[in-house]
């Protein structure tokens, strides 16, 4: 059984002689950036690999995000979720667009569309979801309504690369989604990120706004940024690339064995997958309830006192920071499966090196606990 200390995510490095090539042929061209090779080549691969009409790549996932919402032209109020990484708020505050946050489902913690349709307002011009964990949104009903109030729909699919729902990839949904590529990821290119967009043209206008928002060297059409992949990302991301499959059904295996060994734990709760889902194994989220003779915070510690280091990835909730606190949505009162869940949740270790006896440890731990005090 391994004592080294385990963590919430790591990342799966291939072998490094397998990268030395790849590093040859950036010295050899001298192309380090600006729509190199490599960068050319991972679109191409992913947008295969993946199943999506075009894909643009970025530097990292909140600077696409952000350029997504600029290449919509959105303006006024954006309905969101505060169960999320806090780039997915301040992204909206970065485009000068003000956040509403609605409450979450219970059962997969994305967006209740039934919330984002009474949050709607005059000044409403788009719908942010995200993926959380990889669990698809309700994109069915996300896409009635936004069609039906004509709102713009952006995924933040930081969590969903490789997930699969009704047999296509769900960064098929919306306008457009938005995956990360961060070094945490299922898939990563140490920082870095896409947009996932449904047309040619749409891609070339995201395209441009990476780079400034130049056409060419006499032309700039839009008040772009710089959000452009290096060839050292992108090759690295097409190394990677070989290597993902083994990872993702490694971390399936991880995941099949927490809920294995989990199962029938008083106030311990995995989240399912949801039907005609092809999960990706990028978190491990448990809620734990009052059944449980420990709350979230002491299992935390408990696990951290044997070196496994889980997170409580979504505590506290985004719209209890201070830029966001004071708005009318960000209420508690408004929020309450949301607050419960934040309170509730704990991601245990999950990541294709993931040490031996981790998973029966977690169990045994978690197990000792409700026998002990049951
Ligand atoms: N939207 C959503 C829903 C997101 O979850 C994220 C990012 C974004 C948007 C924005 O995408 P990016 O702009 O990041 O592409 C991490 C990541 O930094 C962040 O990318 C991620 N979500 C978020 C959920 O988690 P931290 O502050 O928790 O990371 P950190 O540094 O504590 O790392 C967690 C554990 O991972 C460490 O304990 C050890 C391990 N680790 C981490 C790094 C960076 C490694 O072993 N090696 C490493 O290089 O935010």
């Amino acid at each position: 059984m391994s004592e080294r200390p385990v963590f919430v995510t790591q990342p799966s490095l291939p072998p490094l002689e397998e990268f030395i090539p790849y590093l040859e042929e950036i010295w050899a061209k001298k192309v380090l950036t600006n729509d190199g090779p490599f960068h050319r080549q991972l679109e191409r691969e992913l947008v295969e690999y993946l199943g999506v009409s075009q894909i643009s790549l970025f530097n990292n996932g909140t600077i696409a995000l952000i350029a997504a919402m600029q290449a919509l032209c959105l303006t006024g109020e954006v309905i969101t979720t505060p169960f999320s990484f806090v780039a997915t708020a301040h992204s909206v505050l970065w485009s000068g667009l003000t956040p509403v946050f609605v409450d979450i489902e219970p059962d997969t913690l994305n967006m209740d569309p039934a919330r984002i349709e009474a949050a709607i307002t005059p000044r409403t011009t788009a719908i942010l979801a995200v993926h959380c964990y990889g669990t698809p949104c309700d994109v069915d009903a996300i896409a009635e309504i936004g069609r039906r109030r004509g709102l713009r729909v952006i995924y933040d699919a930081a969590h969903a690369f490789g997930v699969t729902y009704r047999g296509e990839s769900i960064l098929r949904a919306g306008d457009l989604s938005v995956v990360s590529f961060h070094a945490t990821k299922v898939f990563n290119t140490f920082e870095g990120g896409a947009i996932i967009a449904p047309d040619a043209e749409i891609k070339g206008h995201i395209d441009q706004m990476k780079n400034f928002g130049i056409v060419d060297q006499t032309t700039v059409i839009s008040t772009g940024t710089n959000g452009k992949m290096n060839e050292m990302q992108a090759a690295f991301g097409l190394l990677q690339l070989k290597h993902v499959d083994r990872a993702l059904d490694r971390r399936r295996a991880i995941d099949a064995a927490y809920r294995e060994a989990l199962a029938g734990v008083p106030g311990i709760h995995c989240l399912a997958p949801k039907a005609q889902q092809v999960a990706n194994g990028s978190y491990f989220p448990i809620l734990i309830d009052e059944r449980h003779r420990q709350t979230r915070d002491e299992v935390f510690a408990l696990l951290a006192s044997h070196g496994i280091n889980a997170r409580r990835y979504f505590y506290p909730l985004i719209s209890t920071f201070p830029m966001y606190a004071k708005l009318p949505s960000a209420d508690p009162a408004g929020l309450p499966v949301a607050t419960r869940a934040a309170d509730q949740v704990l991601c245990l270790p999950i990541y294709p090196d993931l040490p031996d006896g981790t998973v029966e440890r977690v169990g045994t731990l978690l197990r000792g606990v409700s026998e002990s005090c049951g």
